[in-house]
């Protein structure tokens, strides 16, 4: 057989062909090619960049024959040990997998940068927050917490906000997460909390999900956690889009600036596009229907240029202030209220190209609290404290000793240490000298002096007993918790006493449902646990007073703080208009001689927006308007379920009837209606609302109707605001 022979077997090291979706390929390549190069970052990545080249090799360089049958003793005959190649391929194939994350599994990833404002040097020597001239290269991983890696996106969950910044005095990883508290104050729970969350250990049910026995069990002898879990039992346990949702450093950290004078810092993520997230029935409903729904939201949006950007903000409180709160700064169950410390928005944070490849970078990505850089440190938080010890630890289990060393985890600054050798080692370290202090090697690497850029860890003055004991100004679980629930609008409220009761419902234990209630909920707010009894059948009788306190939670009558009934910050309400609309999506619902001026006239004024109009008809491919006119719809009605837009608008024309009487149109209306989103009607588009008994088709109900300009300029509007959750649904059967 002739073996080809073009070109070199080489793999050629270039720029990777760049995706097209959602634009044309011309567009892609030249948007991805000025992409690719942006940060410094970029360019380290390119160095492993590895493109298929014309001719096939093994991993040893050979050039294959033939990748397709395995040697065999004639063409029926046994399969022959000497095949070298098959085990190369097999045995590779065998080790594809490394441990998923124990913890936040299932994520999605993007490159970007940061870029501060203004020099912050009076708060801190960190270089990205002191020259507003540097774009930091950032990469950036979303998760959930309790799913596996192959789980769906939008389960009722907390998600991960962490984000690698390659900054040129090394690398410092903000862990965070899309809410501000934690359920724990003492990492020593955390395996306790995990083993309640997981699925259960003898049957592994559920997947994804807090709502199973063990999980209340645990949180019902845990009153710490109540604070988070009014932030897990509202909508924000469900971002519309990672683009959408708020980041939190969770933790109180330190600035240090250059004279060695320290601050306390929280950190805060504050999206550009504003809070948006879905409603529980929606979210999952779009588990079944797109699993992929977060992570396809961003990819697509960065391919089309729809960048997600975020501002840094810092909440800066003097050290002298340390004990002016009514809670301890160290606990990670508390929020500082916005309206006592306002968040300064110091820069911004753009992504702007999607990874190359899923297991280079998002998988293999390491993020650990202790990369760290001059001018930022820590505190004695003892969540944080724990979590110092457990990345490093599950980076060795989970990557292995070179963890560092991989493409998307090395630093773009120069590494040198006297560590050596271990599994999968890729440096060469040439010489003899392995240790400090040398005179052999001329004494390098050698330690900084202070004055140059190096970390030196704050030194704080800590003096006290060995002690295993929680402290004081730690006792009080439920005063925030109350906060929270204060400070949301009435259909937040809503939601979360369907939260907690959808969860309860599915709790079978009485013991534990009774313990939640009792223990948990009435000492957050009556009007929450009466609305929770009401859904769930469970009986208000508080446990525990002063002379009898229950072994977890302190008795109504004991620490409660009288004053919590007064707390409320505003800024904890997602009930308020969001800055743009771009990259919403809209279903146009179409079919043959549909209106096709409308379909052109309303995509055209949502896409001068950046909301992405959809066209959804009986079956992909072409449909023709009512002059003829061939236009291409974006997705068979089948596959494009209600719950992965925004808002809907039918359009006029002879297909108007056919999908007042199509059950799939049908539903699809009833169910954007029962989600509170924006639904238009062009002309006749309106019998589809008339099949749908909507009585009151009125724009404050979030109805439009009109011409296509009338309908489209009142979405872009709605889209704005919170979704209409004011409407009675109850008999919508959808
Ligand atoms: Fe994590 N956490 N965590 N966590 N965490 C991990 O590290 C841990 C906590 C957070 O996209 C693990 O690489 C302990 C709080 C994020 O790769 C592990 C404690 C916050 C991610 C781990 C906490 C987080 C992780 C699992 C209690 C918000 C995903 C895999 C002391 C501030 C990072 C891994 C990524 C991942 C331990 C609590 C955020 C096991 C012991 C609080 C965003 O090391």
């Amino acid at each position: 057989m002739a073996r080809a022979n073009k070109g070199t077997a080489k793999a050629v090291r270039k720029s990777p062909t760049p995706r097209t979706a959602g634009q044309g390929a011309a567009d892609a390549s030249r948007a991805g090619a000025q992409q690719k190069l942006q940060t410094e970052k970029d360019r380290d990545l390119q160095l492993d960049t590895v493109l298929p080249a014309e001719e096939m090799t093994g991993n040893q360089g050979v050039k294959i024959s033939d990748d397709q049958n395995s040697l065999k003793a004639s063409p029926r005959g046994p399969t022959l040990l000497e095949d070298f190649y098959l085990r190369e391929k097999i045995t590779h194939f065998d080790h594809e997998r490394i441990p998923e994350r124990v913890v936040h599994a299932r994520g999605a990833a993007a490159h970007g940068f940061f870029q501060v404002y203004e020099d912050l040097s009076d708060l801190t020597m960190a270089g990205l927050l002191t020259n507003p001239e540097r774009k930091t290269p950032v990469f950036v991983r979303f998760s959930t917490v309790a799913g596996s890696r192959g789980s769906a996106d939008t389960p009722r969950d907390v998600r991960g906000f962490a984000v690698k910044f390659y900054t040129d005095e090394g690398i410092w990883d903000l862990v965070g997460n899309n809410m501000p508290v934690f359920f724990i104050q003492d990492a020593i729970k955390f395996p306790d909390l995990i083993h309640a969350v997981k699925p259960e250990p003898n049957n592994e049910i559920p997947q994804a999900a807090s709502a199973h026995d063990t999980f209340w069990d645990f949180v019902s002898l845990t009153p710490e956690s109540a604070h988070m879990l009014m932030w897990v039992m509202s909508d924000r346990a469900f971002p519309r889009s990672f683009a959408t949702m708020e980041g939190f450093g969770v933790h109180t950290f330190r600035l240090v600036n250059a004279e060695g004078k320290a601050r306390f810092v929280k950190f805060h993520w504050k999206p550009l596009k504003g809070i948006k997230s879905l409603v529980w029935d929606e979210a999952q409903k779009v588990a079944g229907k797109d699993a992929d729904f977060n992570r396809r939201d961003m990819f697509e949006a960065i391919e089309r240029g729809d960048y997600p950007e975020w501002e840094l903000g810092l909440q800066i409180v003097e050290e002298e202030d340390e004990f002016n709160f009514d809670f301890d700064l160290l606990d990670p169950t508390k929020i500082i209220p916005e309206e006592l410390v306002p968040v300064r928005r110091v820069g911004k944070m753009t992504l702007n190209r999607n990874p190359d490849n899923y297991f280079a970078e998002t998988e293999q990505v390491a993020f650990h609290l202790g990369h760290i850089v001059p001018g930022i440190d820590f505190t004695n938080d003892p969540l944080l404290q724990g979590r110092l010890f457990s990345y490093i630890d599950t980076q060795l289990r989970r990557v292995g000793p070179n963890f560092a060393e991989l493409p998307i985890n090395r630093p773009i600054n120069p590494v040198s240490n006297n560590q050596r050798d271990a599994m999968a080692r890729v440096a060469i370290n040439p010489g003899r000298v392995a240790y400090f202090p040398n005179r052999l090697g001329s004494g390098c690497p050698m330690h900084s002096p202070e004055a140059a850029d190096a970390f030196f860890s704050y030194a704080e003055k800590v003096e006290g007993a060995k002690i295993r004991v929680r402290s004081e100004s730690f006792a009080d679980h439920f005063s925030q918790a109350t906060q929270f629930w204060n400070s949301m609008a009435a259909w937040e409220k809503e939601h979360i006493v369907a939260a907690f009761a959808f969860e309860l419902n599915q709790v079978v234990s009485p013991d534990v449902r009774h313990h939640v209630m009792n223990e948990i909920l009435v000492n957050i707010a009556a009007e929450l646990a009466q609305g929770v009894a009401t859904q769930t059948g469970i009986a208000i009788a508080p446990i525990g007073d002063k002379k009898n306190p229950t072994p977890s939670a302190p008795s109504p009558a004991g620490p409660l703080n009288p004053k919590a009934k007064e707390l409320v910050s505003p800024a904890l309400s997602m009930d308020r208009p969001v800055p743009s609309v771009k990259g919403a999506k809209v279903a146009i619902l179409a079919g043959e001689a549909c209106d096709g001026k409308q379909v052109k006239r309303a995509t055209a004024i949502l896409s001068a927006q950046g909301v992405a109009a959809e066209v959804v008809a009986a079956h992909a491919g072409i449909i023709h308007g009512n002059g003829g006119e061939e236009i291409m719809v974006n997705r068979a009605a089948p596959n494009a379920p209600s719950v992965i837009y925004d808002a809907v608008i039918i359009v006029g024309g002879a297909s108007a009837p056919v999908l007042a009487s199509d059950g799939l149109a049908i539903h699809f209306v009833n169910e954007a209606y029962r989600h509170g989103k924006p639904i238009g009607a062009i002309a006749e588009g309106e019998l589809v609302l008339e099949a749908c008994r909507f009585e009151d088709r009125e724009a404050d109900n979030g109805i439009f109707l009109g011409d296509a300009s009338a309908v489209a300029d009142g979405l872009l509007a709605a889209l704005l605001r919170p979704r209409f959750h004011g409407r009675l649904v109850e008999g919508v059967p959808a």
